[in-house]
């Protein structure tokens, strides 16, 4: 885990620019791990390219990656990445998505865009969500390195869609990551080479947001049940700030089992006043 002085610099770079590189932060066996799994997972599902050209006509995209191999549930828990997350997002976050981008050689460059742009907020804007891109191979201009506009997070709009302006490469090394505000104006670039470019999306929102992919119902709750209880939380198995999320006034996480969920904010105030007044008898 990084140092906090090293996460307050990753930070202000984020701020500054909309985005930040941790550079090789993931251990070359992880790399291999992730990407062994992401083909056998393509090879067992026959997952072919996607259907739009937006997604990508030669991109094989794998969602909901939770439920294929649990190689993956490390990938939201990253510490560095979530601890960051947290402090822009705040500590009830939760996971919007996590896909796979394995861009095949021909792939054109996407649209411009921004992940946000559907949410009906002035901009700009606190950041709703961060967009943690995993390398998985060398990112390099000649195989689609996503392309960013540094610093468009602070513009008053999102891009005109699929606008040509000038943007630079995100090239990194594999094992690196590249965490960008979900406002920042960016597109996957395009793969001249013959060879795949792997990477993973790992997209979390605040926590009052809707997810982008529905992981209670997505994520069968027999997988659910046997996530890392911080995975499960955020899969949405949480309530927000005590409000948002419960079911008949009890946190969802206690369906998967676990014991004492997280109060209400009802709850927690009738306690706290039966506390002061407690407090006040003595
Ligand atoms: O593949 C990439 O580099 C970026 C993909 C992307 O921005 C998206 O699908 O929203």
């Amino acid at each position: 885990m990084a140092s906090s002085e090293q996460l307050d610099e990753w930070l202000a770079s984020f701020e500054r620019d909309g985005y930040v590189v941790l550079p090789e932060i993931i251990a070359k066996p992880q790399v291999i791990a992730l990407t062994e799994a992401l083909l056998r997972v393509e090879a067992e599902h026959s997952f072919g390219y996607a259907k739009t050209s937006f997604e990508g006509l030669k991109t094989v995209r794998i969602n909901n990656l939770l439920v294929h191999d649990e190689v993956f549930w490390t990938v939201p828990l990253q510490p560095d990445v979530l601890a960051l997350s947290e402090r822009l997002l705040d500590r009830e976050l939760l996971l919007s998505s996590l896909c796979s981008l394995t861009l095949g050689p021909g792939q054109e460059a996407q649209p411009l865009h921004e992940d946000t742009q559907q949410i009906p907020l002035p901009r700009p804007r606190a950041p709703l969500a961060v967009n943690a891109i995993w390398a998985l191979s060398d990112f390099t201009e000649e195989n689609g390195a996503t392309h960013i506009v540094p610093g468009s997070h602070k513009q008053p709009s999102a891009p005109p869609y699929g606008a040509d302006i000038d943007t630079v490469q995100a090239t990194m090394k594999a094992g690196s990551i590249m965490l960008f505000d979900s406002a920042l104006w960016h597109k996957g670039g395009a793969n001249t080479t013959s060879m795949r470019r792997y990477a993973l999306s790992c997209y979390y929102c605040a926590g009052w947001l809707r997810q982008q992919e529905n992981m209670q119902l997505g994520v069968p709750v027999e997988v659910a049940r046997r996530l890392p209880q911080r995975l499960q939380e955020l899969c949405g198995y949480s309530i927000y700030k005590g409000q948002y999320g419960h079911i008949d006034n009890q946190d969802p996480i206690t369906l998967l089992g676990v014991e004492s969920g997280r109060r209400t904010v009802w709850q927690a105030s009738d306690l706290k006043k039966r506390r002061d007044a407690g407090s006040g008898a003595k």
